[in-house]
């Protein structure tokens, strides 16, 4: 039904009509979004923040108009809340750094989840180099459900923060971040989430679940790649030191002393990426003309129906199978190594993702090397994952 908004959806691969069910990695991008970059360099195009002339000025209402929308999107009280960075992983690197030089001390404890993404892992570790900090994780079940009674079993005075992905990248598992954020706050500790696969999915209001940090990433939601949002609660922002130094996030410089901007510009380093966050804020008017519950619901009912479908296939396990999931599925077929499968569907201008995901300690949880996964988007159809099963099944034959 909305297909015809995204121009490549209508290309072939190897002289195939493209199926593409990469989602989780990068959605495609709707026309609205192309020509907003188009519109914006063809007519708009000047610095933000700086200039008295119109294109600056016009530049920065398209800007900062952006910023109001992720503001209403993600229902956060402020745009002083709304940060922009070039993405999910430089939030959590932002977090990372400025958190822990606010907060952190030697013998502090973070908890993270056996489901985290690389990126929600490794800048941790890069602290724990630097501050000494304890990392501790939240296990699970074969299911893919996180074990809630180990985690308040984690939770102690020592406990600062607690990082948990919304939505695994890899076993579309919707985490309770509510009740964990409760938990965390009862104890004292405080909470980010990172959003990257549910924000395009599904309403996520950062009040309702009273997280004090949220990620997410712009190319993810049918937006630009380098353009992603930092949400942080503004009490919290105000005490953590800037991430990066430069221009714009500036309020006075001499040699001796610098004073920094307010909220957000302080954590706004250097010439932001106005063209993304414009193209950005058409990307999310869009998914709201559709509705995120809309979205939600097609993409549920396209992941209930390929599961339903892909256990027909002799061999195959799935990795998640959590009541609460979404439009992710992992899986692999008997002993064919992933990247064979994928290289192979590939062929039949199908479109899916081998390997570790980027979580390799899930993997070792699994107890696997890497795994193949199908993700959907709001375009996807019950006819193409028809069109993977027969391709799959074809695969799956030739070994
Ligand atoms: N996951 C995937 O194929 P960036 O790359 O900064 O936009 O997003 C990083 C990231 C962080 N958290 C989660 C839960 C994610 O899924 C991702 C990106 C892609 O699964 C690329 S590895």
């Amino acid at each position: 039904m909305y297909r015809q908004d995204f121009p490549i959806l209508g290309r072939e691969v190897y002289k195939r009509p493209l199926i593409y069910f990469d989602n989780a990695a990068t959605t495609q991008k709707p026309r609205c979004v192309v020509e907003a970059i188009d519109e914006m360099y063809y007519n708009v195009n000047a610095n933000v923040h700086r200039g008295v002339h119109y294109l600056s000025q016009k530049a920065t209402d398209l800007h900062e108009g952006a910023r109001e929308k992720v503001r209403a999107f993600i229902n956060a009280r402020s745009t002083a809340e709304v940060l922009f960075t070039r993405g999910t992983t430089e939030s959590l690197n932002l977090v990372a750094f400025s958190f822990s030089e606010a907060f952190l001390k030697a013998g502090d404890e973070v908890i993270l989840t056996v489901m985290e993404h690389h990126s929600d892992i490794v800048p941790w570790q890069l602290v724990r180099d630097r501050k000494d900090i304890v990392i501790k994780v939240i296990p699970m079940n074969d299911r893919g459900d996180l074990d809630l009674e180990a985690f308040k079993a984690l939770l102690n005075d020592r406990t600062r923060l607690v990082c948990c992905c919304h939505v695994s990248n890899v076993l579309g598992t919707v985490n309770p971040v509510k009740e964990i954020s409760r938990l965390a706050h009862e104890a004292g500790a405080y909470v980010l989430v990172d959003g990257a696969q549910s924000v395009p999915h599904f309403p996520v209001d950062v009040q309702d679940i009273d997280c004090d940090f949220l990620t997410f990433s712009g190319h993810k939601i049918y937006g630009p790649t380098g353009i992603g949002v930092l949400y942080g609660k503004e009490e919290l922002l105000n005490k953590m030191p800037p991430y990066q130094g430069g221009g714009e996030m500036i309020s006075r410089v001499t040699f001796e002393k610098t004073t920094y901007e307010r909220l957000p510009y302080k954590f706004e380093a250097g010439t932001p990426d106005y063209v993304g966050s414009y193209a950005l804020g058409v990307a999310l008017d869009y998914v709201q003309s559709i509705g995120m519950n809309k979205i939600s619901a097609l993409e549920h009912d396209l992941t209930q129906y390929a599961m339903e479908r892909m256990r027909e296939v002799e061999g195959i396990r799935f990795f998640g199978e959590s009541a609460q999931k979404t439009s992710v599925v992992s899986f692999n077929v008997a002993d064919i190594h992933p990247m064979d499968l994928g290289t192979l569907l590939d062929r039949l201008g199908i479109a899916i993702r081998t390997g570790h995901h980027c979580a390799q300690p899930l993997m070792q949880r699994c107890g696997v090397e890497g795994m193949a996964r199908v993700s959907f988007a709001l375009y996807n159809t019950r006819e193409e994952i028809d069109a993977f099963i027969e391709a799959l099944q074809r695969v799956v034959r030739m070994f």
